[in-house]
């Protein structure tokens, strides 16, 4: 027997005896965790790589054993829809991503997706119907690890990056994202971003230290901040690091670590609030004794800003540029990844805050530090997220943990807010 509270006939929010199956959500992850494995415990299941068809092919099955229509769309992105009563009523979307870094954790992305779907097991179990339908998604290609930007079918799915853009984007061996998908077998047949959204929730990690370090279970998330990914091209001379006198070289490695030290002073200067780094570095030739003819990385900076953001941006490149003439060395840049700060939909974080406090679990308001898919979804549609803490606030970095009672709590959250917004009906 279903409790939910009813007022005027009107169903409100879920009541407070409605739990998602902590015990199946933590097996499935744990199953999930052994595709793609890492070498330290962690994983390896990069987006469109043979591990990934792996880790889609067990989510397809799972969602078919819950009764789900899986629906999958030119980016790959997968849909698995439960229906609701109302054919009119547009559905409530709840997903992340199953695709990992290639150092990643068993936990970025996976609880979202794997998540969503333990609240469709459970809606399943306790015979619960929604006038909306519920649609747990994969997002293809969250990390832009392989191939930049991140979060690059959620941005095509928004309308913010076309489709040949998408398949054009190489990865550092020169394949594709378009030959790739079509390689892996998972290139479906819908029109990215024909689909119509209610809402739209993501469940994730915190990936920083702060709902830990505050003993709080969830974090209720308003904003995430914004991001360039600034690919900078240098242009030295390839020649001998052995017989080639000081001065007469062009070493744009040596640009590239002035151009690094600098963006650690910018994020620095921009304090609070502002965060700036290099996460890959490619020299050509690559050679121990051959001064570097190309060095081509991406500057990371963000911040929940915008004046700020763009500040850092516009100095960073000015400066890099200053820093390159002086030594002779050519420099292009091109942002591979952006997007403005967002604001998450207001009532929908009220939803999440409500729901937190039913259940009686701290909880606070927390801005996201990383980029979700949410960011982009919410350009579609009413959109927010919902956070657990991770140890230590680690992510991107195979010791990457989690708690079971951390993971069931926030799907706790999120099943009864994805309820509440679909509406429970008798
Ligand atoms: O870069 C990010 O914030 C996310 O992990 N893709
Ligand atoms: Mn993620
Ligand atoms: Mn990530």
């Amino acid at each position: 027997m279903i409790l939910v509270n009813r007022l005027e006939g009107k169903m409100n929010a879920p009541g407070e005896n409605l739990r998602i199956d902590g015990a199946r959500l933590w097996a499935s992850l744990m199953e999930m965790a052994e595709i793609g494995p890492g070498v330290a415990g962690g994983n390896n299941r990069q987006t469109l790589t043979d591990a990934d068809a792996e880790g889609r092919a067990l989510f397809a099955r799972w969602c078919d054993e819950a009764g789900l229509a899986l629906g999958v769309d030119a980016m790959g992105t997968m849909f698995a829809t439960r229906a609701g009563e109302d054919p009119d009523a547009l559905p409530v979307y709840v997903g992340s991503h199953l695709d990992t870094q290639p150092t990643g954790g068993r936990y970025d992305g996976v609880l979202g997706v794997l998540g969503a779907l333990e609240a469709v097991r459970s809606m399943n179990d306790l015979g619960i119907r929604t006038r909306h339908p519920v649609v747990v998604t994969n997002w293809t290609n969250e990390e832009g690890a392989r191939f930049a930007p991140a979060m690059l079918a959620s941005g095509v799915f928004a309308g913010v990056m076309d489709l040949d853009y998408a398949y054009g984007r190489a990865d550092l061996d020169g394949r594709t994202f378009g030959e790739e998908l079509e390689r892996i077998g998972w290139k479906g047949d819908e029109e990215v971003g024909a689909r119509r959204m209610h809402a739209y929730f993501e469940l994730h990690i915190e990936q920083g230290p702060i709902l830990e370090a505050e003993r709080k279970d969830i974090g209720v998330v308003t904003h995430c901040q914004g991001l360039w990914w600034l690919e900078f091209t240098l242009t030295g001379k390839e020649a001998h690091t052995g017989s080639t006198p000081m001065p007469l070289r062009v070493n744009a490695g040596l640009a590239m670590a002035r151009i690094m030290a600098m963006v650690q002073t910018v994020a620095m200067e921009a304090q609070p609030d502002a965060v700036g780094g290099v996460g890959q570095v490619k020299f050509s030739p690559n050679s121990r004794n051959v001064l570097p003819g190309k060095v081509v990385f991406t500057v990371d900076i963000r911040s929940p800003d915008q004046a700020k953001l763009d500040g850092m941006r516009a100095r960073i490149e000015r400066e890099a540029l200053a820093i390159c003439e002086a030594l002779g060395v050519g420099c292009a840049v091109e942002p591979v990844g952006h997007f403005d700060p967002v604001t998450f939909a207001p009532q929908l974080v009220a939803r999440v805050r409500a729901a937190a406090e039913r259940l009686g679990y701290g909880h606070r308001d927390i801005i996201s530090g990383a980029g979700h898919d949410a960011c982009w979804a919410a350009k579609v549609a009413p959109a927010t997220m919902v956070f657990c803490p991770c140890v230590d606030g680690l992510s991107h970095n195979e010791a990457e943990e989690i708690t079971p009672d951390w993971a069931e709590k926030g799907a706790n959250v999120l099943f009864h807010a994805v309820l509440e917004t679909a509406g429970v009906v008798e």
